[in-house]
């Protein structure tokens, strides 16, 4: 039996400034993805670290600093998604990190057009809009450190029914 798995996914502080919650938060409802957790949260120093614990690791301290400055200008909205393969399934939706290589029709493409290039020249943190969790250990982990037992959901939704 495919997986049904959870994901979760950040609105980031651009997404949230220029008003694209509803919209973003929409498409996920469209493919039939079922919300089971969901809030606004200010990221502060400590919870920037928990969430990108490997980002110096993998890119060096510069991205780090610029993505967690990013990260904290403003609230984010944190939405646990659950369905069919959600986690490949969030990612394909999103298109790729940096926006200016994102295809039309995915949310880093229809949004943004910022590249690797531009983000080196200036310093700045790649503005793209959303996060959501690459792998299904990073959702487990994920999941985990945003939302509390009591924040997370079980709920029979009519996706279950007409797309599941
Ligand atoms: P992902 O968000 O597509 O999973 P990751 O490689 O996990 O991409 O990087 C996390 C975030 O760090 C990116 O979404 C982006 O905001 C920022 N970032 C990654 N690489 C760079 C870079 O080379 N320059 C600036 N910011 C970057």
């Amino acid at each position: 039996m495919a997986a049904i798995e959870r994901t979760l996914v950040l609105l980031k502080p651009d997404a949230v400034a220029r008003g694209l919650t509803g919209r973003l938060v929409q498409r996920f409802e469209d493919v039939g993805l079922k919300i089971v957790g969901i809030k606004m949260k200010q990221m502060d120093a400590d919870l920037t670290r928990r969430h990108y614990f490997d980002l110096e690791e993998r890119f060096g301290k510069g991205v780090y600093d610029a993505t967690a400055t990013y990260m904290q200008q403003g609230p984010v909205v944190a939405l646990l998604l659950e369905g069919v393969e959600a986690v490949a399934n969030v990612r394909r939706m999103i298109g790729p990190t940096f926006p200016g290589q994102a295809a039309p029709g995915t949310i880093r493409g229809d949004f943004a057009h910022m590249s690797k290039a531009y983000a080196e020249a200036t310093g700045k943190a790649i503005a793209n809009l959303v996060h959501a969790s690459g792998s299904v250990d990073e959702a487990k982990y994920e999941s985990e450190l945003w939302f509390g037992a009591d924040e997370q959901f079980d709920y029979p939704g009519l996706a279950e029914r007409y797309v599941f």
